[in-house]
């Protein structure tokens, strides 16, 4: 596959705009960050709530009256078309970043009729605002690892070309929304790329996600706010990668000649168990003392074993992973440890 020339949005006279629907999130804020570092015009689509949810970009945020600002806000909501057709067609995007999501895998076994709306069928609803608003615009859709399900498995991981066998409600879900993508390309010729990504975590993580859930239990016990940590299954085996890393890859995907789907992983793979070893023995405490088991975390159909061999991109466009298992735990052992202290002083 031949190697595309990347043109630095900072090398051209009007800065490239990109439109983010889930800014708010672990991924759309390291991408926001990265988009404003490339001289990026970013828009971001934001829910209302009536307590703040801009806490991961609130780091970037600008008051809009002040000139030469960067960063925009809007309202809006995956379930709401003629909300996402007004702004498309005001905001008049190059770029459309798709990771607006429920994205909880066992909350999708609670509310899994809204998890299609927005996480299935709100793609669809976006992909026909650029096709009618912008459709020179270059589309990335936030595909997941989730699609596979854990099942048979090649011994180097799962490639684009595996079969999908999706074990949630939300598995399920971001099937519909691959095909979606994969249909407006063939079907209008438009430049839509999936980036079929295998679990990736960071400082920022959700903290109902199991790696950010230890993270922030071995911070809090350290401080003695906490003793005990209730978990799931311990047997799961996941490839997690750095998010600050896999955001990288979904703007790379999207400066390609053509559009195509890419697998971003790490090629290595963990047990929940093996997390546990690492992370509570960097913060020098025996993790056998504090893990309890409680079955509502378990799923009723779980993904076991999941492994990602992200050759593709790696040959497409050069992508690969940097940082190793032992220091993605290791900076979120340390930002979680410095939280819990001001947690702790904050109390006392
Ligand atoms: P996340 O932290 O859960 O963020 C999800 C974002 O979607 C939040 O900004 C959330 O807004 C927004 N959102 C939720 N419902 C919405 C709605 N109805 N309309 C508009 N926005 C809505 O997820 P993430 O980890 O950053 O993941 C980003 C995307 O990649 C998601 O689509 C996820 O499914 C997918 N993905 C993630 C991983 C991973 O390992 N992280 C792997 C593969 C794929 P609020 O802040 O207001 O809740
Ligand atoms: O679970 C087990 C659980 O919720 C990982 C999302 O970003 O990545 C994420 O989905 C594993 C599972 O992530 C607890 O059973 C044990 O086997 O951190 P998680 P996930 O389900 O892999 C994919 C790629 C996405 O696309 C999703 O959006 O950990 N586990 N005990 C637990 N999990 C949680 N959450 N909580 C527990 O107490």
């Amino acid at each position: 596959m031949k190697k595309t020339k990347t043109v630095h949005p900072k090398e051209t006279h009007k800065p490239k705009r990109a439109f983010i629907t889930g800014i708010t999130g672990q991924d759309g804020s390291w991408l926001a960050d990265f988009l404003l570092g490339m001289g990026y015009e970013v828009h971001g689509l934001i829910r209302r709530a009536s307590s703040f949810n801009t806490e991961r970009i609130n780091h970037i945020y600008q008051d809009p009256h002040i000139h030469g600002v960067h960063l925009f806000l809007h309202y809006g909501d995956l379930s709401d078309s003629s909300g996402l057709f007004k702004l498309l067609s005001q905001v008049k995007p190059d770029e459309i970043y798709n990771l607006g999501a429920q994205s909880h895998v066992r909350v999708s076994f609670d509310q899994p009729e809204y998890t299609g709306e927005v996480t299935g069928v709100g793609t669809i609803k976006l992909l026909e605002a650029m096709r009618e608003t912008c459709p020179k615009a270059r589309f990335y859709q936030a595909s997941s690892s989730e699609l596979y399900g854990g099942l048979d498995c090649p011994p180097k991981g799962y490639t684009e070309k595996s079969p999908f066998h999706p074990r949630s409600p939300y598995g399920v879900a971001k099937l519909y929304s691959f095909w979606a993508a994969k249909n407006y390309r063939e079907a209008y010729g438009l430049h839509i790329s999936n980036g079929i990504l295998f679990n990736h975590e960071s400082e920022r993580r959700g903290e109902t996600f199991v790696t950010r859930k230890i993270t922030r239990a071995i911070g809090r016990i350290k401080v003695g706010l906490q003793k005990s940590l209730y978990l799931g299954n311990l047997d799961a085996k996941r490839d997690w990668g750095d998010a600050k890393e896999f955001v990288k890859a979904m703007w790379m995907m999207l400066q390609q000649k053509t559009a195509d789907d890419y697998v971003i992983a790490t090629g290595k793979t963990y047990s929940i168990k093996e997390f546990l070893e690492v992370s509570f023995g960097y913060a020098g405490l025996d993790w056998k003392k504090h893990v309890k088991f409680d079955e509502r975390y378990l799923r009723p159909s779980e993904v076991d074993y999941l492994l990602g061999d992200a050759s593709k991109a790696k040959k497409a466009f050069g992508w690969h992973n940097e940082t190793t298992f032992e220091q993605l735990v290791e900076r979120m052992v340390d930002h979680d440890f410095e939280l819990a202290k001001k947690e702790k002083k904050s109390v006392s």
